[in-house]
């Protein structure tokens, strides 16, 4: 039997990236999926594959989670049907712009605050009552290495990430003494459409990111959120690092060529 069979998992940010990985992560280790995201016509195509190769259940929905209407909507929905998950991957979240704070792109900072911290927390609020209420439940929130250091330019998306860790830490103590698990997954480079997200569709510049070393893949994140999800129901994984060989902190990254 796979570990998780029976269980279902909830993905946001489920269309590319680390979400899609989970979600066959996760699928592979026999979990039934919801998988949210903006994107339905990669959402549809990637739900049904997952169900045919992985022979689990597996449904989706378009949800923005900056829409804080359709979180709540959704949700009640789903636990009306009694689909409450057992495990959340709060996964949605990008960064915009890179530029200095003093020459900030408003609009940059709003979708990254109404992503990365607003639509973490609206999930988050939406769901927790039904797990606590059943009495089982695992959230897991991607943070970020730029949620413990910070570096020039990354500003106000640090402050996203700053913002999850204390998110996560302030859920878990707040779930103190129910048996709902939180931990935070906070991976460096990750070679994903995030640096093309960041410099706004600017391929070039966001190849140059991963130049020089071999970054992480969605695949090794989904690999570490497969793990801590599996362990027994006693052990909670609080706060996971994650990193290419070639980088120790948001500062120190060892290109080849480089000294
Ligand atoms: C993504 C990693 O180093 O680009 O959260 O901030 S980094």
């Amino acid at each position: 039997m796979r570990p998780l069979e029976g269980r279902l998992a909830l993905v946001t940010g489920a269309s590319a990236g680390i979400g899609e990985a989970c979600a066959r992560r996760l699928a592979g280790e026999g979990a039934d999926l919801v998988l949210w995201a903006r994107r339905e016509e990669r959402l549809a195509p990637l739900a049904e594959e997952l169900a045919a190769a992985a022979a689990v259940r597996a449904t989706w929905s378009r949800v923005d989670v900056r829409d804080r209407e359709a979180v709540f909507e959704t949700s009640r929905r789903l636990v009306d049907r009694g689909d409450v998950p057992d495990i959340l991957i709060n996964n949605a979240g990008l960064a915009s712009g890179m530029s200095l704070i003093q020459e900030g792109d408003l609009e940059d900072w709003d979708r990254m605050i109404d992503t990365n911290v607003k639509g973490l927390l609206f999930v988050t609020r939406a769901l927790l009552p039904a797990m606590i209420e059943r009495g089982r439940g695992h959230i897991v929130n991607l943070g970020s290495i730029a949620g413990h250091q910070v570096y020039r330019g990354g500003n106000v998306y640090n402050a996203t990430k700053f913002a999850v860790r204390a998110i996560s830490e302030g859920t878990g103590l707040d779930l103190l003494g129910t048996p709902i698990r939180v931990s935070s997954i906070d991976p460096g480079l990750v070679e994903t459409e995030f640096s093309i997200v960041r410099f706004h569709g600017d391929a070039k510049r966001a190849r140059s990111v991963y130049r020089g070393y071999t970054p992480l893949t969605a695949a090794d994140v989904a690999d570490v959120v497969a793990f801590v999800v599996t362990r027994p129901p006693h052990v909670n994984v609080a706060d996971l690092v994650l990193l290419p060989t070639d980088q120790r902190s948001a500062h120190s990254l060892h290109r080849s060529g480089e000294p």
